[in-house]
């Protein structure tokens, strides 16, 4: 087997061209690394080798490489990595990897690259296929340029594929589609919105009765960002806009996540700041992050009041409606389904999906790649977090059954020959007994089939995610009202913290809901909450740090908005005073 060596003029060459301000150091974070973008283009070029690597390691298969940092603010950038499956969930040890080959000081480079080789046994020859793609940042261009000489330092002849601007989704989307020879889908912008927009028709052409124009207007804050560019390129398909008519918003004239978007929508509960705020009570409208992961709907009802709908009013609808396609379908006895919330997860949501839905509920540690792990473990997995990024796992299992039904049921292959089982086909989610003739397990497997094709199963995709709710909305006959109503969200608050030293607050458990350091900051919290809701179970505080900002996140729930936002910053004074805090006190919510 080659090894490392006969790349290392090269490397060395062009890595000078990307140098590493010495001492830098920057943690791989929650879904890898952002920080100010000036300081990012030795990691871009050095992520070009790690993918380089990655692919190497599969044998020549695509790996992806996205820079973008989310939903964080333009002048920050970053970068997230994508495995040859299509998903971002990285390996600890290629965290360590990515981690050591960023920090390494620049002398120290070909050492790390040739441990990193080494350790995970790669063979050097192999071709690396690494496609890259850039949110909408000014500093994505260059970024994307250090990127490619990387992963040309260790490639070999083919260059790197980049897409340009796309959203961090459809990335994931090429990637699985090149390692599954099409199989997914066609890697192409253009195959990407024609497998969502048929899924979609094919799914709201069932809805009965059919919805009138009124019902298929939406408003989508894009935040800014690329999914605006995206979502109008979609949109261009004329059988589409039949379906559903969106009226676009901070499409990209305004800044980047600035007081939009879907992170300040959910974060500040309040619609977005620019742009032009829907008109009409109950109009349903939604907000994407800056790279189109994340999606969160509301509305403004008859008084005026902002309601809210995120991840987890997602995955409580979502939940719902596959668990009765499946009944159905005659398959729930075969597969369990379940959802995967965090810590943030409200606790109304919890509650409805375990006691009311019956949907078998897993809490795990906040970062997609945790949500996304756990999801497999069930037939049907459905992962959201709050925020709003999240998306729905079915096992090989499950897809091949409901791929079967579907086709027993629908031999032709397609819904055109429906014929007398239209009105059928409609009633499939209506509230009858559930008894289900042939044609209601016919129209559930047809249901399951489209919105398997519908979701992005690689990562949660706001495009995607946005589809399925507006089917979903027109298969149940439900208005946004309705949908908001399936349970009341606990009022919660979240804050943060700014402290010298992050690291100086860790946490334990499955799900990160208690501090270990430093001593006295939990029995602070406890006590705290103990005195906000007497121990009431519906009260309730965590803090951890963030992963991929310089702060300490603070979150509180209780039964009423003025003891979580009370509780919120009584809290974050105390991690103010235990855990180092700098700059003014936290002051109380306004
Ligand atoms: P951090 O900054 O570690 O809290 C945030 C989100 C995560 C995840 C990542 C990746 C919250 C509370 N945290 O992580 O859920 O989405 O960003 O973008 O929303
Ligand atoms: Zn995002």
């Amino acid at each position: 087997m080659s090894t490392i060596s006969q790349f290392e003029s090269v490397v060395s060459q062009k890595s000078l061209l990307h140098p590493k301000p010495p001492g830098l150091v920057l943690q791989y974070g929650t879904s890898g690394f952002r920080a100010d973008a000036g300081q990012l283009d030795h990691v871009l070029f050095r992520m070009g080798l790690l993918a380089a690597l990655m692919s190497k390691k599969a044998r020549g298969a695509a790996v992806g490489l996205v820079v973008t940092a989310s939903h964080n603010p333009d002048q920050d950038n970053g970068v997230k990595l994508v495995d040859a499956t299509g998903e971002a969930v990285m390996s600890p040890a290629w965290e360590r990897h990515a981690a050591r080959l960023a920090n390494a000081e620049q002398d120290r480079l070909l050492a790390a690259l040739r441990d990193v080789a080494e350790a995970e046994a790669v063979d050097v020859s192999q071709e690396a296929r690494v496609l890259l793609g850039r949110d909408t940042r000014s500093s994505g261009e260059a970024l994307s340029r250090a990127a490619r000489d990387g992963v040309s330092a260790l490639g070999g002849p083919a260059a790197p594929r980049d897409y340009g601007l796309v959203t961090t989704p459809q990335l994931h989307y090429m990637v699985r589609c090149r390692n599954t020879q099409g199989g997914y889908g066609e890697a192409t912008a253009e195959g990407y919105y024609r497998k969502l927009s048929r899924a979609f028709l094919r799914l709201v052409g069932r809805a009965r009765p059919e919805r009138a124009d009124e019902q298929k207007r939406l408003w989508l804050d894009g935040a800014n960002g690329v999914g605006a560019l995206k979502v109008r390129e979609m949109m261009e398909m004329d059988d589409l806009k039949e379906e559903l008519q969106i009226s676009l918003f901070n499409d990209g004239g305004g800044r980047l996540n600035h007081r939009c978007g879907a992170d300040y929508v959910k974060v500040q509960q309040r619609p977005p700041a620019t742009g032009v705020p829907p008109a009409r009570g109950g109009q349903r409208c939604c907000s994407f992050d800056g790279d189109a992961d994340r999606l969160v709907y509301y509305y403004g009802d008859s008084d005026g009041c902002f309601h809210l709908l995120d991840g987890d009013k997602m995955a409580a609808l979502i939940s719902v409606f596959l668990k009765e396609l499946l009944a159905r379908a005659g398959l729930l006895g075969d597969l369990e389904i379940g959802a995967v919330q965090t810590a943030y997860a409200n606790g109304s949501s919890t509650a409805y999906l375990q006691d009311v839905a019956k949907v078998a509920v897993r809490c795990v540690r906040t970062g997609v790649k945790h949500l996304h792990r756990a999801a497999r473990d069930f037939d049907v997995g459905v992962y959201f977090e709050a925020n709003g990024h999240g998306t729905v796992l079915f096992s090989e299992a499950a897809g091949k059954k409901i791929r079967l039904l579907a086709a027993e049921e629908d031999p032709a292959g397609g819904p055109e020959d429906l014929g007398a089982a239209e009105e059928d086909l409609a009633s499939c989610c209506s509230d009858d007994d559930g008894s289900g003739g042939r044609w209601k397990k016919r129209a559930a497997a047809l249901l399951l089939r489209d919105t398997v094709d519908l979701v992005n199963q690689t990562v949660g995709d706001a495009i995607s995610d946005m589809l399925l709710v507006e089917a979903v909305l027109a298969l149940q006959g439900m208005t946004v009202e309705q949908w908001d109503a399936t349970y009341t969200d606990l009022p919660s608050r979240q804050l943060e913290v700014k402290v010298s030293d992050r690291g100086a607050i860790r946490t334990a458990g499955e799900d990160e809901r208690r501090t270990v350091s430093p001593s006295g900051l939990q029995e602070a919290i406890d006590g705290l909450v103990e005195s906000c809701g007497g121990g009431q179970w519906r009260t309730r505080c965590f803090v951890r740090p963030s992963g991929t900002e310089d702060v300490i996140r603070v979150y509180a729930e209780a039964e009423t908005r003025e003891v979580a936002d009370a509780l919120a910053h009584q809290v974050s004074l105390a991690v103010y005073r235990l855990a180092g805090g700098v700059g003014d006190e936290p002051k109380p919510v306004v």
